[in-house]
């Protein structure tokens, strides 16, 4: 067979393999996938630079599928390359990443080919994709890391990191917004790096782009300053070839190639149908598609022979060397550069070099103390220092964040200064989120930051940074009503609530310096978890730490930090962040009338549920009720720890503007109504006989 019928061959096998595998399963969109078939096929064996015997290698290619729809195409391909599984150690495994009995059961329960591309599940996945827009979005994060990186490792003769990020996305990704926010910084940054493939067939369910999208992508990208290619024929594989030839020689502004295709390519009846969207074909259309096709009608997942060895000879062969030929550079660069690659190897594993640690402050009593994002911006100051890969910024708001890396050598990330750790997301949240996934996919450790009550701006690309578990680093600021005057649009209430329903990450809201230090040493250690650390625009009084107990709490979630003598309370105020020091006013205040409370400081919930029965019975004993939980966001959730015969402090409405001190006394967070709220409890408390009746005066 010539390769000219080989590559036709491996295209359909790709195709029919999308086509079957939809039937089976009953639900899927095998028209993308038929018409794309090409495309992919031209990148990865003739173009991607990635070794599938070692899907991990740190200067491979990036292959991001944004339209994750069409996810059988990367399921056909790691198959048909015979890509390697790697396990969470880091592990090249014997075994394949995706066998053909997984694309059998596309869509099952337990198949390493589910319905979208899920990092984390499925080795050679490079980032989770489905909510469209999310991909090439944080394909610009990987753009950013490979400039900074190449820039901070490479050395005369030793091109350490030169890899390039190929994203294919369809109308869907470029409608979304975070595709204009995240182009737009792209071209800005003149990510020369990047090269996004848009297949335009001028469909997406709904049907006819025409009721929906009718905008010139090419003017849009050429005046994002982007190079602009367009090809006319999806199925010219030589053309494409030479498309992303021009990619590569295009230097100073990333590339976008615009792909004339068809939905549904081969399939007689399905063009420009929407049903070929979220539908298999049908038995019938199956078998004249793959009569148009030239293929066996009534065989399924068919991979013909010549099909593999030709992936082999390809991308295989080049993959390999590629790959072969770093390591043995990256041996020379360890003997020259020690230091140097002894970092690259600890970033790969999500480590933290010795000492990442040192010179962290601890903080002595103060009355008058620091704001949250005071203490993180000189703790970040110096984590940075201590923690080469430790980047990041804000969405234009890093002299509020406190996110500004300020010593001496803290450059800013631009065009010109690739190697700087100053990153300028500029106001564009959603962006900021997954350009920071794209940055932790890539192994550096990323921080981004905004107002907390923006966060929902950043929500979708958070919520994905938790499902693929990468140590994302969200910082928050103005965490409830300490920007008073701001008012209601600028006061978070929901926020808490709604990150901390997040599955797997890990939301921190410190009381005072001491505690956002110790916030910083937990979310620094996680190494596959995303953290949200929420922070106080105003100051906060630092605790005596000799009175009160140690904040090296916070690593447990919650700590008893204040305590009725003996350690047997009546009652238990639970607070967070700003409210810890009203907690600690309103408990000096009830011992003082003797009454036996405990202060209960619990910065995260999710560490909290982490920890023993034991320990957490031990925080919040099963037999104290009268409890009081104290914070300024929605009252949602605190029943899990008030129970039935507890009362909660915080927020029923969206706040309102004026000045911080008025609005506590107008939402009531002032010890005195803490205290009100305590006795009214403890009244109910002793009615109904949970506690012995004890005089407010007597000691405890
Ligand atoms: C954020 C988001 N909204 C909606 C969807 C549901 N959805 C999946 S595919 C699709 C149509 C996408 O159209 P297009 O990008 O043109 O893909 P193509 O038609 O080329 O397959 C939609 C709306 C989604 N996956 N993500």
């Amino acid at each position: 067979m010539t390769n000219v019928e080989l590559d036709q061959l491996s295209i359909n096998t790709i195709r029919t393999l999308s086509i079957d595998a939809v039937q089976e399963a009953n639900s899927g969109h095998p028209g993308t996938a038929m018409a794309l078939a090409p495309l992919v096929y031209t990148i990865w064996n003739r173009v991607l630079r990635f070794d599938p015997q070692d899907p991990i290698w740190p200067n491979r290619d990036r292959f991001v599928l944004s339209n994750g729809h069409a996810s059988m195409l990367l399921w056909s391909l790691l198959h048909l390359t015979g890509t390697r599984a790697v396990n969470a150690d880091y592990e090249r495994l014997e075994e394949p990443s995706v066998t053909l009995e997984d694309i059998r059961r596309f869509r099952q329960l337990g198949s390493k080919a589910p319905g979208h591309p899920e990092y984390h599940w499925v080795s050679g996945v490079e980032t989770t994709t489905g909510p469209l827009g999310q991909g090439i979005a944080t394909s610009v994060g990987m753009a950013i890391a490979e400039k900074w990186l190449a820039t901070r490792y490479n050395k005369p003769a030793f091109n350490i990191f030169d890899y390039n990020i190929y994203s294919i996305c369809g109308d869907g990704c470029l409608m979304e917004g975070v595709s204009s926010e995240a182009a737009s910084l792209a071209g800005h940054l003149a990510l020369d790096n990047l090269c996004w493939i848009y297949d335009h067939n001028h469909i997406t369910i709904e049907g006819s782009t025409q009721i929906t999208f009718t905008e010139d992508v090419a003017a849009r990208f050429l005046s994002y300053r982007w190079n602009v290619l367009r090809l006319g024929d999806a199925n010219n594989i030589d053309q494409i070839d030479c498309a992303l030839q021009e990619f590569h020689k295009t230097k100073d502004r990333p590339t976008l190639i615009i792909l004339d295709s068809h939905i549904g390519y081969g399939s007689p009846h399905r063009h420009d149908t929407a049903a070929a969207h979220g539908e298999p074909l049908g038995p019938d259309e199956v078998r004249s598609t793959k009569r148009a096709y030239g293929w066996p009608e009534d065989v399924q997942f068919r991979v013909p022979e010549g099909v593999r060895e030709h992936f082999s000879a390809g991308i295989g062969i080049r993959g390999a060397s590629a790959c072969r030929e770093w390591t043995t550079l990256f041996a020379n660069y360890r003997a020259k550069y020690p230091e140097l690659a002894t970092e690259i190897d600890q970033m790969q594993r999500r480590e933290l070099p010795v000492n990442w640690d040192c010179n962290l402050p601890v903080f002595p009593e103060d009355p008058e103390g620091l704001a949250g994002r005071e203490v993180s911006g000189k703790v970040l100051n110096i984590l940075a220092r201590n923690i080469p890969w430790l980047l990041g910024g804000s969405a234009d708001l890093g002299s509020s964040n406190k996110t500004l890396l300020t010593y001496q050598g803290a450059e800013d990330f631009q065009a010109a200064t690739p190697g700087g750790k100053n990153l300028h997301f500029g106001i564009r949240e959603h962006a900021m989120g997954a350009i920071v996934n794209g940055l932790s996919l890539s192994k550096l450790r990323p921080y981004g930051a905004t107002f907390f009550i923006f966060s929902d701006y950043a929500r979708p690309a958070i919520r994905l940074s938790a499902l693929m578990e990468l140590p994302a680093i969200f910082i928050f600021t103005h965490d409830a009503m300490g920007d008073g005057e701001d008012g209601p649009t600028h006061q978070p209430v929901e926020h808490l609530a709604s990150l901390r329903a997040i599955p797997g990450l890990t939301l921190l809201r410190p009381g005072d310096a001491n505690e956002v230090v110790e916030a910083y040493r937990v979310i620094m250690q996680l190494r596959h978890r995303p953290a949200i650390l929420v922070l106080s625009r105003q100051a906060l009084p630092t605790l005596n730490r000799r009175k009160y107990a140690s904040a090296s709490g916070v690593a447990r979630g919650a700590y008893v930090l204040a305590d009725a003598l003996g350690g047997k309370p009546d009652i238990i105020l639970i607070a967070t962040g700003s409210e810890i020091s009203l907690a600690v006013q309103a408990h000096e205040k009830l011992v003082s009338e003797g009454i036996c409370s405990r202060v209960v400081s619990m910065p995260s919930w999710d560490i909290f549920e982490h920890q023993t029965q034991e320990y957490r019975d031990s925080v919040l004993p099963p037999m104290v009720k009268a409890r009081v939980a104290i914070e300024q966001a929605s009252t949602f959730g605190w029943e899990r720890y008030v129970g039935n015969s507890g009362r909660v402090i915080g927020m029923q409405t969206f706040g309102a503007s004026a000045p911080l001190k008025e609005l506590q006394k107008e939402f009531g967070f002032e010890p005195e109504r803490v205290v009100l709220v305590a006795k009214e409890i403890l009244g109910k408390a002793y009615s109904r006989g949970n506690i012995k009746k004890r005089s407010f005066s007597a000691p405890c």
